[in-house]
Protein backbone atom coordinates (compact mmCIF):
# COMPACT_ATOMS: atom_id res chain seq x y z
CA UNK A 1 0.00 0.00 0.00
CA UNK A 2 1.50 3.55 -0.92
CA UNK A 3 1.64 6.09 1.37
CA UNK A 4 0.37 9.81 0.48
CA UNK A 5 3.93 10.65 0.57
CA UNK A 6 4.41 8.11 -2.13
CA UNK A 7 1.48 9.00 -4.49
CA UNK A 8 2.76 12.50 -4.44
CA UNK A 9 6.26 11.24 -4.89
CA UNK A 10 4.95 9.45 -8.23
CA UNK A 11 2.94 12.50 -9.46
CA UNK A 12 5.86 14.83 -9.09
CA UNK A 13 8.54 12.53 -10.52
CA UNK A 14 10.54 12.23 -7.12
CA UNK A 15 12.42 9.43 -5.73
CA UNK A 16 10.48 7.85 -3.38
CA UNK A 17 12.53 7.98 -0.15
CA UNK A 18 14.48 11.08 -1.56
CA UNK A 19 14.22 14.50 1.11
CA UNK A 20 12.97 17.20 -0.05
CA UNK A 21 16.48 18.64 -0.14
CA UNK A 22 17.41 16.33 -2.98
CA UNK A 23 14.33 17.56 -5.27
CA UNK A 24 14.70 20.10 -7.98
CA UNK A 25 11.70 21.50 -10.00
CA UNK A 26 12.49 22.99 -13.72
CA UNK A 27 9.68 24.89 -15.20
CA UNK A 28 9.80 25.93 -18.58
CA UNK A 29 7.80 28.60 -20.09
CA UNK A 30 5.42 29.04 -23.39
CA UNK A 31 7.11 28.10 -26.87
CA UNK A 32 10.06 26.45 -25.35
CA UNK A 33 8.56 23.46 -26.41
CA UNK A 34 9.73 24.48 -29.81
CA UNK A 35 13.72 24.74 -28.96
CA UNK A 36 15.79 23.65 -31.69
CA UNK A 37 12.86 24.30 -34.04
CA UNK A 38 13.55 27.36 -34.78
CA UNK A 39 15.57 30.68 -34.02
CA UNK A 40 18.78 28.67 -33.65
CA UNK A 41 20.97 31.78 -33.60
CA UNK A 42 18.97 33.24 -30.83
CA UNK A 43 18.00 29.60 -28.93
CA UNK A 44 20.62 27.24 -29.98
CA UNK A 45 20.39 23.86 -31.98
CA UNK A 46 19.52 22.23 -29.37
CA UNK A 47 15.99 20.58 -28.24
CA UNK A 48 13.92 20.48 -25.00
CA UNK A 49 14.46 17.02 -24.86
CA UNK A 50 18.24 17.25 -25.24
CA UNK A 51 18.00 19.73 -22.33
CA UNK A 52 16.16 17.41 -20.23
CA UNK A 53 18.76 14.61 -20.65
CA UNK A 54 21.49 17.06 -19.90
CA UNK A 55 19.76 17.93 -16.62
CA UNK A 56 19.12 14.20 -15.53
CA UNK A 57 22.41 13.10 -16.03
CA UNK A 58 24.07 15.97 -14.20
CA UNK A 59 21.50 15.76 -11.92
CA UNK A 60 21.97 12.06 -11.32
CA UNK A 61 25.73 12.72 -11.29
CA UNK A 62 25.07 15.06 -8.54
CA UNK A 63 22.68 12.67 -6.26
CA UNK A 64 19.28 14.69 -6.78
CA UNK A 65 16.08 14.39 -8.44
CA UNK A 66 14.81 16.31 -11.41
CA UNK A 67 11.13 16.87 -11.93
CA UNK A 68 11.38 18.40 -15.74
CA UNK A 69 7.89 20.17 -17.17
CA UNK A 70 6.85 22.64 -19.78
CA UNK A 71 3.59 24.31 -20.21
CA UNK A 72 2.47 27.16 -22.73
CA UNK A 73 -0.20 28.08 -19.84
CA UNK A 74 0.19 30.69 -17.31
CA UNK A 75 -2.22 29.23 -14.58
CA UNK A 76 -0.51 25.33 -15.05
CA UNK A 77 2.84 27.38 -14.50
CA UNK A 78 1.35 28.57 -11.24
CA UNK A 79 -0.32 25.53 -10.06
CA UNK A 80 3.17 23.65 -10.39
CA UNK A 81 4.57 26.24 -8.31
CA UNK A 82 2.47 26.21 -5.63
CA UNK A 83 2.53 22.89 -5.90
CA UNK A 84 6.13 22.71 -5.03
CA UNK A 85 5.94 24.53 -1.73
CA UNK A 86 7.35 22.29 1.11
CA UNK A 87 8.10 19.81 -1.59
CA UNK A 88 10.94 21.05 -3.47
CA UNK A 89 14.42 22.50 -2.13
CA UNK A 90 14.78 24.36 -5.45
CA UNK A 91 13.04 25.78 -8.42
CA UNK A 92 14.80 26.42 -11.34
CA UNK A 93 12.33 28.16 -13.74
CA UNK A 94 12.84 29.92 -17.45
CA UNK A 95 9.14 31.14 -17.65
CA UNK A 96 9.93 32.48 -20.97
CA UNK A 97 7.63 35.48 -22.31
CA UNK A 98 5.84 35.33 -19.10
CA UNK A 99 9.33 36.65 -17.03
CA UNK A 100 8.53 39.52 -18.72
CA UNK A 101 4.33 39.95 -17.97
CA UNK A 102 3.08 37.50 -15.41
CA UNK A 103 2.85 38.92 -12.10
CA UNK A 104 0.82 35.74 -11.56
CA UNK A 105 3.53 33.75 -11.86
CA UNK A 106 5.85 36.20 -9.44
CA UNK A 107 3.12 35.67 -6.89
CA UNK A 108 3.44 31.94 -7.07
CA UNK A 109 6.92 31.62 -6.48
CA UNK A 110 6.76 34.30 -3.22
CA UNK A 111 3.56 31.92 -2.20
CA UNK A 112 5.55 28.94 -2.30
CA UNK A 113 8.52 29.92 -0.87
CA UNK A 114 10.85 27.65 -2.76
CA UNK A 115 13.86 29.17 -3.18
CA UNK A 116 13.78 29.90 -7.09
CA UNK A 117 16.83 30.57 -9.68
CA UNK A 118 16.41 31.77 -12.91
CA UNK A 119 17.24 30.72 -16.64
CA UNK A 120 17.29 32.24 -19.97
CA UNK A 121 18.90 30.68 -22.76
CA UNK A 122 19.21 34.29 -24.12
CA UNK A 123 21.10 37.36 -23.16
CA UNK A 124 18.18 39.46 -21.60
CA UNK A 125 19.49 42.42 -20.76
CA UNK A 126 21.10 42.92 -24.54
CA UNK A 127 18.19 42.14 -26.21
CA UNK A 128 14.81 44.09 -26.81
CA UNK A 129 13.91 46.27 -24.11
CA UNK A 130 10.70 44.66 -23.36
CA UNK A 131 12.99 41.57 -22.16
CA UNK A 132 14.64 43.18 -19.84
CA UNK A 133 12.18 43.47 -17.31
CA UNK A 134 12.23 40.29 -15.29
CA UNK A 135 9.32 39.84 -12.36
CA UNK A 136 10.53 36.75 -11.94
CA UNK A 137 13.57 38.41 -11.02
CA UNK A 138 11.97 40.04 -8.50
CA UNK A 139 11.69 37.06 -6.48
CA UNK A 140 14.75 35.08 -7.60
CA UNK A 141 17.79 34.25 -5.63
CA UNK A 142 19.51 34.22 -8.50
CA UNK A 143 19.66 35.16 -12.05
CA UNK A 144 21.45 32.91 -15.20
CA UNK A 145 20.99 34.32 -18.66
CA UNK A 146 23.17 34.39 -21.77
CA UNK A 147 25.03 30.60 -21.63
CA UNK A 148 23.19 28.72 -23.89
CA UNK A 149 21.19 26.02 -22.63
CA UNK A 150 24.19 25.42 -20.72
CA UNK A 151 22.48 27.64 -18.12
CA UNK A 152 20.33 25.15 -17.16
CA UNK A 153 23.24 22.88 -15.91
CA UNK A 154 24.83 25.92 -14.61
CA UNK A 155 21.16 26.45 -12.46
CA UNK A 156 20.53 22.65 -11.32
CA UNK A 157 24.71 22.69 -10.11
CA UNK A 158 23.46 25.55 -7.82
CA UNK A 159 20.33 24.61 -6.81
CA UNK A 160 22.16 20.91 -5.33
CA UNK A 161 24.76 23.42 -3.53
CA UNK A 162 22.51 25.66 -2.52
CA UNK A 163 20.31 21.72 -0.74
CA UNK A 164 23.59 20.63 0.55
CA UNK A 165 24.03 23.99 2.74
CA UNK A 166 20.60 24.01 3.74
CA UNK A 167 20.03 20.71 4.79
O1 LIG B 1 16.27 33.41 -23.47
C1 LIG B 1 15.35 32.80 -22.94
O2 LIG B 1 15.49 31.71 -22.42
C2 LIG B 1 13.93 33.37 -22.99
O3 LIG B 1 13.30 33.08 -21.76
C3 LIG B 1 13.23 32.68 -24.14
C4 LIG B 1 11.83 33.21 -24.37
C5 LIG B 1 11.83 34.73 -24.50
O4 LIG B 1 10.49 35.20 -24.58
C6 LIG B 1 12.52 35.40 -23.32
O5 LIG B 1 12.54 36.78 -23.53
C7 LIG B 1 13.93 34.88 -23.17
C8 LIG B 1 11.28 32.64 -25.68
C9 LIG B 1 11.11 31.17 -25.63
C10 LIG B 1 10.61 30.74 -26.97
O6 LIG B 1 11.51 29.78 -27.49
C11 LIG B 1 11.58 29.60 -28.83
C12 LIG B 1 12.24 28.49 -29.24
C13 LIG B 1 12.38 28.24 -30.57
C14 LIG B 1 11.86 29.12 -31.50
C15 LIG B 1 11.20 30.25 -31.07
C16 LIG B 1 11.06 30.48 -29.73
Amino acid sequence: MKSEHDIEALRYGYAIGKTMADKILVLNGPVLNMLGVRQPKIYGRETLAQVEADCRKLARRLGVSLDFRQSNHEGELVDWILKARGKVSCLVINAAAYTHTSVAILDAILASEVPTIEVHISHILKREPFRQRSFVSEAAVGLISGFGTFGYQLAIEAAARMAARAS
